[in-house]
């Protein structure tokens, strides 16, 4: 059963637009499928449909004929693609539940990190960690505009919004997931490729929205590191024992 949907994940959009998670692969290949799909049935119904306006095209001492649908052999230009349709709708939701379970539904366990992403009119903030790895601590690293994360790690995000809806975007890792205000949205993602990347708000928020693009950085374990220490709050860095509390 596995073989039968790792069929469909490829990465052919590649030269389009680069692959940059652990997911994004499901997502292209969801994508190409239905263009392949939709395309082929497109083509072959303008075919069809050309073929017999040229066909049957007005021509001297032929009569039009008046086709009222109930003859039998008339239906089945309905009946036969109609059941084609049902069957090849039932691959798309296969294969599309497939790939919404295992990215929007099935959150892996035991995450290597934990980011909190939180957008507003018109940026985003993001919330890192620190060194303890617990959000919510004196060490949590703030950002406006500025994503850190480590390549090749799983993470969790929880994604808030404090004024109207958002949408977190960011196209490598084919995540897109509207941010809503009052909600703590759980998601997650794993990135493969280091760098630094477009992040984006795909829903229309306002006079700003345009202007409220961000970014990634994917970093190796060791350039994440630095960033961590160098960005650390010198109250949380400086206290004795670490983050702790008391050092606030
Ligand atoms: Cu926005």
């Amino acid at each position: 059963m596995n073989r039968f949907f790792e069929f469909f994940e490829f990465s052919w959009f590649g030269p389009l637009i680069e692959v940059g998670s652990s997911y994004a692969e499901q997502i292209d290949g969801l994508i190409l499928m239905v263009l392949i799909i939709v395309g082929v049935w497109f083509l072959a119904a303008e075919y069809i449909f050309l073929h017999f306006i040229l066909k049957f095209r007005a021509k001297p001492g032929r009569r039009g004929e008046y086709i009222d649908g109930k003859n039998k052999r008339h239906k089945r230009w309905i009946t036969i693609p109609h059941l084609c349709v049902l069957v090849f709708d039932i691959l798309i939701i296969v294969v599309s539940f497939r790939v919404w379970h295992d990215i929007k539904m099935d959150l892996p366990d035991d995450p290597d990190g934990v980011v909190r992403v939180i957008g507003q009119q018109w940026a985003w903030t993001f919330q890192h960690p620190g060194a303890d790895g617990e959000l919510d601590s004196p060490d949590d690293i703030f950002t406006v505009d500025e994503l850190h994360v480590e390549n090749n790690k799983t993470y969790h995000f929880e994604l808030q919004s404090t004024d109207v809806l958002h949408s977190f975007s960011v196209p490598v890792w084919r995540i897109k997931q509207d941010a809503i205000p009052g909600r703590s949205i759980m998601g997650w993602f794993e990135p493969t490729k280091t760098g630094r990347f477009d992040v984006q708000c795909a829903e229309i928020c306002g006079f700003g929205h345009g202007v409220m693009a961000a970014e990634v950085m994917v970093e190796d374990a060791e350039t994440h590191a630095a960033w961590v220490a160098a960005n650390t709050p010198v109250a949380a860095a400086s206290a004795p024992g670490g983050a702790t509390p008391a050092s606030q």
